[in-house]
């Protein structure tokens, strides 16, 4: 298991690697290019310049998140095989360079959703929750709520200029249902899975959060059959999970340890994203901080499961909330998450022991 902390890069990114250094356990950093227009290839230079910092820093970047997909690629339009031609470009780029798990995501038109970047917690920390009250308006209203109340930083898949556009993008999606959206994943796992062996690289897809369709959206990764079909579509161990115990658990039917458990077993869980929710009603939860007292999960489950079946990935906090006074990136503090390391670790060495 090998301690990782996601990091935006020196200009998306305002907590520093020497910051991150100095959190026990953590060896390296998940990064991403975010001046490279998503479908286009990464260009060698920018892969090259990106980790030396890490490097520079005593972390590793061994951990790609993410390399983003092409809405061409999931509607299936014909131009999506220049995107995809791209897509194995970067993979070959970016194996050059160490790189060994490329995290990513199939959702249709944006990442995740929250409904509240700024939920109070009775200690005075903030969190971000979901309510479903909250995307019951007009999908404008949505985007809007959400690009303003980010403080200012873009969210991971939530670039302004492309949501500017966000009704043309949802009409590009309209007769793309989850067989059809299933279809395009499995086509573009066809074509860059034996890139990935080649070169070895190993891909993992992200769950998708919240694990069920929202705005009408067609949604493919939500949960253990999902996950199945998509592990079975490809059979390649290249072929792999990023398990996002947070946003697997947004679903109360899904059973998050015994996936854990089988994916573990099945060597698909090549990346853990590990955090705690709190359901608040029906599907409704804010993102808890990480220990089992304070969410829904039982935390030192999640970890056993994951331990006691030969998971041998990358691990990392998700979203930590903002406390001591500390701003940001919504999800993306330094010292909540850091406490989530440490909690982490204490759990994996406990686990540990014969
Ligand atoms: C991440 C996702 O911030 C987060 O919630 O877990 O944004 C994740 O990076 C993407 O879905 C992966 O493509
Ligand atoms: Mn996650």
């Amino acid at each position: 298991m090998q301690m990782t902390m996601r990091w935006f890069g020196p200009e998306e990114d305002k907590i520093p690697l020497e910051h991150i250094r100095q959190v026990p356990g953590v060896s390296g950093v998940v990064g991403a290019l975010y001046d490279v227009a998503v479908g286009e290839v990464w260009p060698k230079e920018k892969i090259k310049a990106l980790i030396e910092q890490a490097h520079a820093a005593g972390l590793t970047m061994e951990v790609i998140e993410s390399v983003n997909i092409h809405d061409d690629i999931k509607i299936g339009l014909p131009s999506r095989d220049r995107y995809i031609a791209n897509y194995q470009q970067t993979i070959r780029n970016l194996a050059e360079f160490g790189v060994k798990v490329i995290c990513y995501n199939f959702m249709p038109v944006f990442d995740w959703m929250k409904t509240d970047m700024n939920y109070v917690l009775p200690d005075g920390s903030l969190t971000m929750a979901f309510e479903k009250a909250g995307i019951d308006k007009s999908l404008d209203d949505v985007v809007k709520e959400v690009l303003e109340n980010s403080n200012g930083f873009a969210l991971p898949g939530w670039e302004p200029e492309r949501l500017a556009k966000v009704q043309e993008l949802f009409a590009k999606y309209k007769d793309v249902d989850d067989t059809l959206l299933r279809e395009n994943l499995a086509y573009f796992l066809k074509a860059i899975i034996p890139v990935c062996e080649e070169v070895g690289i190993k891909m993992a897809i992200h769950p998708d959060d919240p694990p069920y369709s929202i705005f009408g959206l067609p949604r493919v990764v939500k949960n253990r059959d999902d996950l199945d079909w998509i592990c079975n579509v490809v059979d390649s161990e290249a072929n792999g999970l990023t398990l996002c115990t947070g946003s697997i658990a947004e679903d109360p039917e899904n059973d998050v340890y015994g996936i854990l458990q089988e994916f573990s077993r099945r060597k698909r869980i090549h990346f853990a994203h590990v955090r705690n929710i709190k359901i608040i009603k029906d599907k409704d939860f804010y993102e808890s901080a990480h220990p089992t007292q304070y969410g829904s999960l039982d935390m030192l489950r999640v970890i056993k499961s994951l331990h006691d079946n030969g998971f041998d990935g990358y691990i990392r906090p998700d979203h930590g909330r903002f406390i001591w006074d500390e701003t940001g990136r919504p999800g993306y503090g330094l010292y909540d998450r850091a406490l989530g390391v440490t909690y982490i670790l204490g759990l994996w060495e406990a686990v540990s022991q014969k």
